[in-house]
């Protein structure tokens, strides 16, 4: 480790002491809504279902877009920016008491089509520093934290120095991913700024092998006095597979240790392999997010946890990963009709504790 390591780590420390603002959603809580708790939401679907507008509002305190800021929304071509829907889903969020996360700035999926013309080095930095220093200028002081780097390793890492390929780290290597955290500290120094990835959390070799390649990279960031605040784990749990409490538990705190907060950024569990039951199903699920949710505040507070989606009526998981005998899957903590699951008593559980 290199000596700006203890810099960053006394700065993360200061910093974590007087945040009230940054990546802490902790505010404003009403009637059942629980502390620190989110959901990932479209505006198309808030603005057609009351349910699930009446769902995000009676136990959220945050939310997150789901495609409103992405590439593809916000840049239908070169030169232009485009925050309508983001800023349709802010409002909602400060109508009725809710803070917004940002996701994402840089991802090795889902880009426009035109930027398939960036074809070299300098026009890639260009691009990538346009679009970052645009999109958080703009959401300066309204957002709590920005997912800058979404899902930089690999899926089955071959060694922990390995990064996925995409656009920018073809054309850039690693540095990609410190120019977009410098980038995004320079536009508003005060958002939380986090680096997302998934497949942390459960037992296996691959499970392992995206443990050691995320703490290296962390790592290296770090050591390179890169602006970074927190590592988001997505938590898209498999249903099938037990929680590595004692792997997760060692990473968490490592990063922690580092003076990184840790936070849950898209949990939910595909169920398509458990037994048909319901109750037998849901039992499962639960116990699944319990593992995770209790390993991660056994050791320190969790001020954000969010769903990716509140209920399995609206789920990616159902059009992915359908289950092999057609039964809906039942990845989220709200069932079709938006009753609770022992799923949201994991989360009322977790965030009371907190409280
Ligand atoms: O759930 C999202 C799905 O509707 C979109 O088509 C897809 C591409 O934008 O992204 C999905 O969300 C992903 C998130 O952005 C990053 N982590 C994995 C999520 C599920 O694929």
């Amino acid at each position: 480790m290199k000596i700006n390591r203890r810099e960053v780590i006394a700065g993360g420390l200061a910093a974590a002491a007087s945040a009230v603002v940054r990546g802490a959603p902790l505010a404003a809580s009403a009637g059942d809504r629980r502390n620190g708790y989110g959901a990932a939401v479209t505006l198309a679907d808030l603005q057609s279902d009351v349910r699930l507008k009446d769902a995000v509002t009676r136990y959220c305190t945050q939310i997150v877009p789901v495609y409103e800021l992405k590439w593809p929304t916000v840049r239908p071509d070169a030169h232009t920016f485009s925050f309508a829907k983001a800023d349709g889903l802010l409002d909602f969020a400060r109508q009725n008491g809710l803070t917004m996360r940002g996701h994402n700035l840089v991802w090795y999926a889902d880009l426009p089509a035109w930027t398939k013309e960036i074809k070299d080095a300098p026009t890639a930095e260009r691009t990538l520093r346009d679009h970052i220093a645009t999109v958080v200028s703009y959401y300066r002081g309204k957002l709590t934290s920005w997912d800058v780097v979404n899902e930089a390793i690999p899926d089955f890492p071959k060694r922990p120095t390995e990064r996925r390929p995409s656009l920018w780290q073809n054309l850039l290597g690693d540095s990609y991913i410190r120019t977009a955290f410098r980038a995004a500290a320079d536009a508003d120094p005060d958002v939380q700024l986090v680096l997302n990835d998934y497949d942390i959390e459960s037992v296996g070799e691959r499970f392992a092998a995206r443990r050691a390649a995320l703490r290296n990279l962390v790592s290296d960031l770090l050591d390179t006095g890169t602006p970074i605040n927190a590592v988001g784990l997505q938590s898209h749990l498999h249903g099938e597979i037990e929680i590595d409490t004692d792997g997760l538990a060692r990473c968490v705190a490592e990063f922690r240790s580092w003076g990184l907060d840790v936070i849950v950024t898209e949990l939910d569990v595909d169920d398509r392999f458990l037994p048909a039951s319901v109750t037998e199903r849901d039992a499962i699920v639960a116990k699944r997010v319990n593992d995770v949710l209790s390993t991660i505040t056994s050791q320190a507070p969790l001020r954000s946890i969010l769903t990716w989606g509140i209920s399995d009526g609206y789920s990616w998981i159902s059009q992915m990963f359908p289950r092999p005998d057609h039964l809906p899957n039942r990845p989220l903590p709200l069932d079709a009709d938006f009753q609770p699951k022992p799923f949201m008593d994991v989360i009322t559980k977790v965030t009371r504790e907190a409280a």
